[in-house]
């Protein structure tokens, strides 16, 4: 029988990968000011969330082997898990920077913290290089060592260009509804969460086994990519509808002029007077404009709108899984967790 992680076992082993972490910085001689700067950033940027990508890691794993993992295969598993939560940390640190974000995981963006302001940007670097000193130092000789390396940067240059179409649909002058489709919408989701959320915590699982092949990962891809979009729409609607205290940041998408799931529904559904509201307030960094915008979505019923399509995109996701030929080396399971852990999520 598989075994699912708990929070606390997983969060347990990040001492011993931030003590490999800051004994890398000491072999230059890094001056004590600066290992205690990035003593601290890994603290609060890579430690405090919800660990779900992280997490799904050991999970997979232990549901691919259909058993409890031993010691040593639970130390692997977390570890690639805790690389995958430094890429998430790398690219939120940045993340906030660009949208002009105000508090992440119920605290300041790390940006906005005392002191910190623009050296962050190299803060965000060094968690993202952070995933390759574990990786040298933990499985320099695993078989899949090389696809490691691959699957890290090629996933992070897949998030990195969802990241640009983002910036570029969402200048912060020129606010042009035009500019905005489901079919934009979709590659940005795809590229900017989808992949590094979803697909690389179970790829990373594969290959930590050595059963990864050609034909298991794009099957795992087929799924893991719509589960991924499904995901976004949810930060998407959440960042509008959610609670702060609940999701841990405010949300920006009307102001920051977002491509975001909303307003592209909006756009399907409004009448030209409303089209004429939605022109003239969304993407002003203007909090009356802002909740005008609000205001529309509620008139529009945006909320049925999100939950109509939760249920038919969960029928669809649940449907594709249980087409999953399981004699490739994939397990349903796996997959299963992953809408288990989002379906109807609140935070
Ligand atoms: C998330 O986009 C994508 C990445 C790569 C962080 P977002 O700006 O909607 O995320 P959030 O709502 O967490 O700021
Ligand atoms: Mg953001
Ligand atoms: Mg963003
Ligand atoms: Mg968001």
């Amino acid at each position: 029988m598989a075994q699912k992680t708990t929070l606390q076992e997983f969060e347990s082993v990040f001492p011993k990968l931030e003590k490999v972490l800051l004994e890398a910085a000491e072999s230059y001689k890094l001056p004590t000011q600066a290992l205690d700067w990035y003593k601290k950033s890994l603290q609060v940027n890579a430690v405090g969330g919800k660990c779900n990508r992280g997490m799904s890691v050991p999970d997979s794993v232990s549901l691919l082997l259909g058993r409890a993992l031993t010691e040593d295969e639970y130390f692997q598993a977390a570890t690639l898990g805790w690389m995958t939560e430094l890429l998430q940390a790398f690219f939120l640190v940045s993340d906030d920077i660009m949208d002009s974000s105000i508090t992440r995981r119920g605290k300041p963006c790390w940006y906005r913290q005392e002191g910190v302001g623009m050296i962050a940007i190299n803060d965000a670097f060094m968690l993202e290089t952070a995933i390759y000193t574990l990786l040298k130092k933990f499985f320099r000789s695993h078989p899949r060592y090389v696809d490691f390396l691959e699957i890290f940067h090629e996933v992070t240059f897949q998030t990195e260009i969802g990241q640009l179409c983002d910036l570029l649909t969402a200048p912060e002058d020129v606010v042009d509804l035009d500019n905005f489709s489901m079919e934009k919408y979709r590659f940005i989701v795809v590229y900017k969460t989808a992949y590094y959320s979803f697909y690389l915590p179970v790829a990373l699982a594969l290959y930590q086994l050595d059963l990864a092949t050609p034909e298991n990962l794009k099957q795992a891809e087929n799924i893991l990519i719509p589960l991924g979009e499904y995901f976004q729409v949810q930060d998407d609607y959440l960042d509008n509808f959610g609670l702060p205290e609940h999701i841990g940041k405010i949300g920006t998408d009307i102001m920051d002029n977002k491509c975001s799931w909303l307003v592209n529904q909006a756009l399907a559904i409004v009448t030209p007077e409303q089209r004429r509201i939605l022109e003239e307030n969304y993407g002003r960094k203007d909090s009356a404009k802002e909740a005008v915008v609000k205001k529309l979505y509620d008139d529009l019923k945006l909320e049925q709108r999100y939950r109509d399509y939760e249920e038919s995109i969960v029928a669809d996701l649940r449907a594709q899984i249980d087409r999953i030929d399981e004699a490739k080396g994939l397990k349903k399971g796996v997959f299963e967790a992953f809408l288990g852990k989002i379906y109807k999520r609140s935070k």
